[in-house]
């Protein structure tokens, strides 16, 4: 059995019913075979086995009550994955499923995602199984403020820095920051996802859909192709998906399909992201009122039915799993030509063989969404330098990032002999950086 085989099979071992943390790393370590031939170091230092245990995981109460009076509890988790090249970095997710597998996942592979974006943070997650859905605004104060109330003695601007993710947006940033700046009297930038009034970024807010966006405009470019008329699908109507379109549209692509968990809305002419908008930021509506909305489109419940919709760019933009093995090859079948991916691990490990042989362009998550974590980095340094650059500034900084990104991915998988495999090119130069950290640092 090879180094990488008994890895995996230990963890799966030692982390049994964590089935999204196994399919991540699964994922990652069979494309990692070339650098541990060439690293034999590695092996003798226990590296990957150091870099697939957390460095510490944090779980707790969380308890609040509602607007009724009825005390509430959730739980609470932050995985402080690897530090090896700068503070653990990564978002908090609140939604009913959210457990420690899922948590483990994402900070797995936020930790190559942030290496990638070749700013100095290094990888964690966090969140709840709290559901925000139907809450009221102080139901939701109410838990962020529990929340915090714990996890403040574990994070800091130097130590560990969270921001959002599913579930978490600038409300709830605004919240959590308001009560950890209470209990420790200190404004500082702890949190990335800020509000423009107190330390956010220009940007931050559509940097990952822009970002997405930017890296597969770059894959189009090396092939002499763009996005200009290209027909696009996006699944989720949350804040990836929607800045995602508005980038993609301005680049003179069409949106014809969006979702959200209950189903999607198919529109022919082009998807109205002033609509969306108003449904989904605004109101926290449903995205079924599209239809009623826009003459011309149509509702279907369900989402799978989506990726059956013809297109030539699909951006899976909602969470892990959503395209399975048979929904890709329905893609493929149907004359997709890219495929780039926004939320993380939104395609199974059957999906994404289905892509790899197709010849498609598949850009994996933690190269194609590394946008918005590479804002917050660049929050963090604005914060920390106490500037405050211009949109154009942090745009242009977040394009840089994401092309950068591109031509690493493309030549490390060429340098390794997987050429035109993406999974392979980002885990793989994701991973370079860490280890040469961990290895720096001796047995920590
Ligand atoms: P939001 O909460 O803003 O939006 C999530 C969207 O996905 C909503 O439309 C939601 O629908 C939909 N969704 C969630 N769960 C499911 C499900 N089980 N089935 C179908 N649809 C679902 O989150 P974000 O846009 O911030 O995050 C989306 C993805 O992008 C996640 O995978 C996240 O980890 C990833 N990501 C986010 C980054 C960020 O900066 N925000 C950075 C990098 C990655 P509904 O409203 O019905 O729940
Ligand atoms: O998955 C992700 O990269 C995020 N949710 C963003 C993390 C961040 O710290 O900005």
């Amino acid at each position: 059995m090879s180094y990488l085989e008994r890895v995996l099979e230990n963890l799966k071992k030692n982390n049994p019913n964590e089935p999204e943390f196994h399919q991540a790393a699964t994922e990652i370590l069979t494309t990692l075979a070339p650098v541990v031939e060439k690293h034999p170091e590695y092996e003798e230092a226990a590296l990957l086995e150091r870099f697939v245990e957390p460095e510490r995981v944090i779980i707790f109460r969380v308890p609040w009550v509602d607007d009724k009076g009825n005390v509430r509890v959730n739980k609470g988790y932050r995985v402080q994955f690897n530090s090896a090249i700068g503070p653990y970095k990564g978002g908090l997710r609140f939604h009913p499923s959210v457990n420690l597998s899922i948590i483990k996942f994402l900070g797995l592979e936020q930790i190559l995602k942030n290496s990638l974006t070749g700013l100095p943070i290094g990888g964690g997650k966090g969140g709840s199984d709290f559901d925000p859905k139907g809450k009221s605004d102080r139901e939701i104060m109410t838990f962020c403020q529990s929340f915090m109330t714990e996890l403040y003695r574990h994070i800091g601007a130097d130590t560990d820095v969270p921001a959002g993710d599913i579930g978490v947006g600038a409300r709830e940033i605004g919240y959590l920051f308001g009560q950890y700046k209470r209990i420790r009297n200190e404004h500082v930038g702890v949190l990335t996802g800020r509000g423009l009034s107190y330390g956010g970024s220009l940007v931050r807010t559509e940097a990952t859909g822009y970002g997405l966006i930017y890296i597969m405009q770059e894959a189009m470019k090396a092939r002499g192709d763009s996005f200009k008329g290209k027909t696009v699908i996006i699944s989720g109507s949350g804040n990836v998906a929607i800045y995602a379109c508005e980038k993609a549209q301005s680049l003179g692509a069409k949106v014809v399909a969006m979702y959200d968990s209950d189903g999607y809305i198919y529109d022919p002419s082009g998807i109205r992201l002033d609509v969306i908008k108003q449904i989904k930021e605004i109101k926290r509506g449903r995205i079924s009122e599209y239809a009623d909305k826009v003459k011309g489109s149509k509702y279907t419940a369900g989402c799978k039915g989506m990726w059956s919709v013809p297109c030539d760019v699909a951006l899976p933009c909602a969470t892990q799993n959503e395209i399975d093995g048979q929904s890709a090859a329905l893609l493929v079948k149907n004359g997709v030509k890219y495929v780039a991916e926004g939320a993380n691990m939104p395609s199974t490990l059957d999906a994404i063989e289905v892509f790899q042989k197709s010849g498609i362009v598949f850009l994996p998550a933690k190269a194609a969404n590394a946008g918005g974590v590479a804002t917050s980095a660049l929050e963090m340094a604005q914060s920390s330098g106490r500037l405050f650059w211009s949109f154009e500034e942090v745009d242009k900084k977040l394009k840089d990032v994401m092309v950068n990104i591109y031509h690493n991915i493309d030549d490390a998988a060429r340098e390794y002999g997987r050429e035109g495999d993406y999974s392979a090119g980002a885990n793989i130069a994701g991973f370079v950086k860490v280890a040469t950290a961990m290895m720096a640092h001796g047995i920590v």
